[in-house]
């Protein structure tokens, strides 16, 4: 124990003293100064152990030289990262440079060279609908007697819900508050996005007259905002309005 202590002691006070000279340094691959290893080019580490080649990362067929990537032409940056065919192009509208050509590959929807253009869209096409939100009671009765209601969705032309023009399926007995989607009754395509439609719920109470439960009016043009996948029917001035519908939609050009 007393040996222990005393050799302790000794290695203690041997670190603290040589701290400035090199005597219990090693530098494998570099040279010590005032006890601190210089790495020669390309190593890195206490005693200078690694080969920074084998951990660093140059891209598009660069080559690591004594630590430093060295880029083909066209490319720069420490991992040649950097495609110098697309510095100053600036794609618009989501578009993204493409690298081997120099140019925008643009989002459906847009051309040119910087996809500056927007097209004119020639069809939209509704696949299916999601019901977020209706009304949980008709003037405070319940929708059906016994269980929840069967909603369908329909689409109309004009500013009044009509549900003899476009209709989807039911969905049968549904809860408030659960959202569910419909993909039965689509594809319905549309090529004037800019003629006013209602779009509107309906329990369907079979062979009964079925009940109308809500709607909202508008233009689809209106709602374009680039071109979505997702439209949302929604009236913000009127939260508590109790509609909030979905479309699902693929665009043409
Ligand atoms: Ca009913
Ligand atoms: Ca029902
Ligand atoms: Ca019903």
């Amino acid at each position: 124990m007393k040996n222990c202590l005393f050799f302790c002691f000794a290695i203690l006070l041997l670190t603290t003293s040589c701290k400035d000279d090199c005597k219990d340094v090693q530098c494998i691959n570099g040279s010590c100064d005032e006890g601190i290893c210089n790495c020669f080019p390309g190593f890195t580490g206490d005693e200078c152990e690694t080969r920074i080649c084998d951990t660093l990362v140059c891209m598009n067929d660069g080559e690591c030289v004594n630590g430093v990537c060295e880029c083909p032409e066209g490319f720069s940056g420490l991992n040649c990262e950097t495609n110098l065919a697309c510095q100053g192009v600036t794609c618009e509208n989501g578009g993204t440079c493409n690298t081997a050509t120099a140019t925008c590959d643009c989002l459906p929807g847009y051309s040119g060279d910087f996809c500056e253009n927007v097209l004119t869209p020639t069809n939209l096409r509704i696949t299916a609908v999601r019901i977020d939100d209706f009304p949980d009671t008709n003037n405070g009765a319940a929708w059906d007697a016994s269980d929840g209601p069967d909603i369908y969705f329909s689409i109309n032309t004009g500013t009044m819900p009509d549900n003899t023009q476009f209709t989807t399926s039911s969905t049968m007995n549904t809860t408030a508050g659960t959202s569910f989607t419909i993909t039965d009754g689509f594809p319905l395509d549309i090529t004037d996005i800019a003629t006013m439609r209602t779009f509107a719920l309906y329990d369907s109470d079979a062979p009964d007259a079925d009940e109308y439960m809500e709607a909202l009016s508008g233009k689809l043009s209106d709602l374009q905002l680039g071109f979505p996948t997702e439209m949302r029917l929604y009236d913000a001035n009127n939260p508590s309005l109790e509609f909030d519908v979905t479309l699902m939609v693929e665009w043409s050009f």
